[in-house]
């Protein structure tokens, strides 16, 4: 006999699995985060490799009969390293979040000093935020952006003379442009700093050859695997052969218990899809499809933080337009369209009552859209801007934003 499928045996988990794929069909994401993960990602995200315990490493578990497990993790290793043309992969990360934790644990000891992004500009939480761990334990001191928006290097190259930090982390989630990965290099090395980066948001362009590749200069790099890597939910270290060992161990026993074996297994398959031209096609199109997005915005009076985009991402800067980035953001998701609201560099306003929205074009362009779709968003949002109490149009929007959803399929 079968057993019960999901529907039969908790029709209430059930149904909310059907609303959310309904959501994602009927809705446009301009969240710079999100992406659509293959059906093959997910066929082996939602495999029979849950069932299993494989603590440790492979040749090296606490658990016994991990040979196909062994493989996968074996193969997902190979196949990271491959793409990234790094010297080492630890691909057991839960999070990118989690990544950066297991990074700390094994390169710095508590209370030494790390130099990052200001978390206000775009740094993410886990790059000194008092509220997070990493803040807690280590002296972390920041740097931003100048007043056009791109990373101060003059600024991070002062401040690393005067710290002298242990480590140096490059990358953020709120930055537009291609992060000068050479530049780090060179004032980690002058500063007798570690270097890490973080190319969560850019690591589908690093696959596609599309941004410098920070494996073979920084010490290590760590990223998440579902965003323009367009792979499961997860996260990803990759380091030199020096780190290797200390890696492994900030992952296991430092921070992680047993690997989530199954998206493992899916981690595996997105390296090998990232690793294809198709793939490199679909990242040319995410990068053209924000320069669209940005240009239309711009003639629709809307300007964006550094005046443009290098890669899947646009700031738009609302500080002339009298309307709050918190604003527009709840106006658009009334009208279907997801975003985040985000500061703005020099924004005269505390970190929540932002003067920025952050769009991101992976998944629109996983879904097939292209510089016409970009234009009508781009109309979309700047109506939304002009009005975004309107009650009438958003609701307006919202049959046309479904409308092109719909036109626009994600993958089955
Ligand atoms: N990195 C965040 C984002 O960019 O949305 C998520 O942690």
């Amino acid at each position: 006999m079968t057993a019960p499928s999901l529907a039969d045996s908790d029709p209430e988990v059930a149904g909310l699995v059907e609303a959310e794929r309904l959501r994602q069909a009927r809705t446009i994401s301009l969240v710079a985060s999100e992406n659509f993960a293959s059906r093959a990602v997910r066929e082996a995200a939602g495999s029979v490799l849950t069932n299993k315990y494989a603590q440790g490493y492979p040749g090296a578990r606490h658990y016994p009969d991990c040979g196909a497990v062994d493989a996968v993790e074996e193969a997902a290793r190979t196949r990271a390293r491959s793409l990234f043309r790094a010297d080492h992969a630890n691909v057991q990360p839960s999070s990118g979040a989690l990544a950066n934790v297991a990074v700390y644990q094994a390169l710095l000891r508590p209370g030494e000093s790390v130099l990052a992004m200001d978390p206000a500009v775009g740094g993410h939480e886990t790059h000194g935020d008092p509220h997070h761990a990493s803040g807690k334990y280590h002296r972390f001191s920041f740097y931003g952006v100048d007043a056009s928006g791109r990373i101060n290097l003059a600024e991070v190259r002062r401040r690393a003379r005067a710290v002298r930090p242990r480590m140096i982390i490059a990358g953020g989630c709120l930055y537009p442009r291609s992060t000068p990965v050479g530049e780090f290099v060179g004032i980690a090395r002058e500063a007798g700093s570690l270097l890490m980066v973080d190319m969560a948001h850019f690591a589908g362009f690093v696959a596609a050859g599309l941004h410098e590749n920070p494996c073979p200069v920084a010490d290590v790099v760590t990223s998440t695997t579902h965003k323009t890597l367009r792979g499961p939910r997860g996260g990803l270290i990759l380091c030199r052969s020096a780190h290797a060992a200390a890696v492994d161990a900030g992952v296991f026993p430092g921070t992680h218990g047993g690997p989530l074996m199954h998206i493992v297994a899916a981690k595996a398959v997105a390296f090998a899809e990232a690793a294809t031209s198709v793939f490199c096609a679909y990242q040319e199109r995410v990068i053209a499809n924000a320069r669209a997005l940005c240009e239309a915005l711009a003639s629709r009076g809307l300007p964006s933080v550094t005046g443009g985009t290098d890669t899947h991402m646009v700031v738009v800067d609302l500080r002339t337009r009298g309307v709050r980035g918190d604003t527009v953001e709840a106006a658009l998701s009334r009208a279907g369209i997801l975003s985040n609201a985000c500061p703005v560099p020099g924004d005269p306003k505390p970190k929540d009552g932002t003067s920025g929205l952050r769009l991101g074009t992976p998944s629109v362009t996983t879904r097939g859209m292209g510089a016409e779709q970009m234009r009508r968003l781009a109309s979309f949002v700047a109506s939304v801007v002009e009005a975004p109490g309107d009650g009438a149009l958003l609701e307006r929007l919202r049959g046309e934003v479904q409308e092109l959803a719909e036109a626009f399929p994600p993958p089955d």
